[in-house]
Formats: structure tokens, sequence, C-alpha cells
């Protein structure tokens, strides 16, 4: 048995931030969290709290047992996976599916999260309030289009995305998935995604941290945008 003391993070994030998927891996890690919750996407006021902290004024933003500041939430979550192989929360480097891995954990930040940039405040885009209403639609439209691929070309296996064991991949899906355009749409555009996230909301030693960091609402089945 270890009996080491666990490990301390401070996280930046917010209940429904991209800090949920760490927070959530780092609870299956069994590691101590302090969380700071903080909520760029609402203001400008919130933007400049994390300025010091990460100059793309965004959350998450991870500090490490060391100190060292960490950004980039699949950055997180592939360093956190390496780290704790005995959580077994991702392939190992000689895995035959650590290329699928890190093929998918790339590509939900490139392809999806980045669209919420603009989405969430299309005016950084679009001075013309018509243009700003089709970035909204469109990059909503990008997103599903997305996860549709996804689906289909992820090789994936059962139960969870990659394997047996609930992993980096299957929380970071679960938590993004839920933002626009919403888990209805997403259910349609990705069944077989769907069928995992839906495993992930009822994994038993994340109950409490779901209620707690990232409640359900009904908010999140709703297609907004769409
Ligand atoms: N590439 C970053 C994206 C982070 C990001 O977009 N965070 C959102 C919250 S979920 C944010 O802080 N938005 C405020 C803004 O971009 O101004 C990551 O993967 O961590």
């Amino acid at each position: 048995m270890n009996n080491a003391a666990p490990d301390r993070y401070t996280l930046y994030g917010a209940p429904g931030s991209g800090a949920v998927p760490v927070h959530a891996a780092l609870t299956l890690i069994g590691a101590q969290v302090e969380a700071v919750d903080v909520a760029p996407w609402e203001n400008e006021a919130e933007r400049e709290r994390m300025a010091a902290i990460n100059p793309m004024r965004q959350v998450p933003a991870l500090v490490l047992p060391s100190g060292e500041v960490m950004t980039e939430s699949a950055a997180m979550l592939i360093w956190l996976g390496d780290r704790y192989p005995e959580a077994q929360l991702c392939p190992a480097a000689d895995d035959p599916l650590r290329a699928q891995y890190l093929r998918w954990m790339v590509y939900v930040p490139a392809a999806i999260y980045s669209m919420f940039w603009v989405h969430d405040v299309p005016s950084r885009l679009a001075p013309d309030p018509a243009a700003q209403q089709a970035l909204i639609a469109r990059t909503a439209a990008r997103i599903a289009e997305c996860w549709h691929l996804m689906d289909r070309e992820l090789q994936g296996t059962t139960p969870y995305l990659l394997g047996e064991n609930i992993g980096m991949l299957d929380l970071y899906v679960a938590v993004v998935s839920r933002w626009t355009p919403g888990r209805a749409r997403f259910y349609r555009e990705a069944p077989r995604l769907g069928e995992v996230v839906r495993r992930v909301d009822a994994e038993p030693r994340l109950a409490r941290f779901w209620a707690t960091r990232y409640p359900f609402t009904g908010e999140e089945a709703t297609s907004q945008d769409l």
C-alpha cells in the first residue's frame, strides 16, 4: 500500500469549464486539489483575473506539485495520465492504442474546443451583428460535424473509448459534449460516443464530483443554436 501523502494541485477553472475533465482525472487519481473558481467566459474582469497565471486569460490552468503552471487541457490530461500509470487512465507509450489516444486527445481541443473562442464571443471575429449570428450557427454546426466524424473514425473498443477502463479521453469527451450544440444533438451525431459518455456520467467514483462540480441541470440536453 502506498502511504505517501497525495500530490497537491491548484486548478483554476469553474464548474462547466474545461477544468472539469482535469479535476475529474485528479479525483480518480486521488490527488489533492485546490479549486480556484474563475469563469473568464463571463466577462473582462474574470479574464483579467487569469492574466497573471495564463497569458491567454483562459482556464484551465494547473499548478503542478513542483509549482510549475501548465495550461492546455489536453496537455494536462496527457501529462497526468503518464505521471500516474497506476490509475490506468491512458494507454502507455508502447501500447498499440497509444496512437489513437494521442490522435483524439489532440483532435478534441484542436477541432472542437477551439471553436468556442469564436462561438462564445463572435464579435472577436465579426463586428457586424448579422455576421455574428452566422458565426454562432456555423461554429455550432462545425462542432456537430466534428463529433460525427470522430464517432465514425475512432477505432474504439468497449465499454470505454479506448478499452476496458475509463480514461482521459472518456472524461474529456464527456465534458466537452455537454457544451454547444448540447447532448441531444451530440447523441444524434455520435451515437457510439453517446453510449460511452452516459457511462462516464454514471461512473460511481465520480458521482459526488459530478454532483458538486458539474451537476446535470437539463440545460446540456438542449440543442442550442441548431
Ligand atoms: N486551448 C485551451 C482552451 C481553453 C478555453 O477556451 N477555456 C475557456 C473556458 S472553458 C475560456 O477560458 N474562455 C475564455 C476566453 O477564451 O476568453 C485548453 O484546451 O485548455
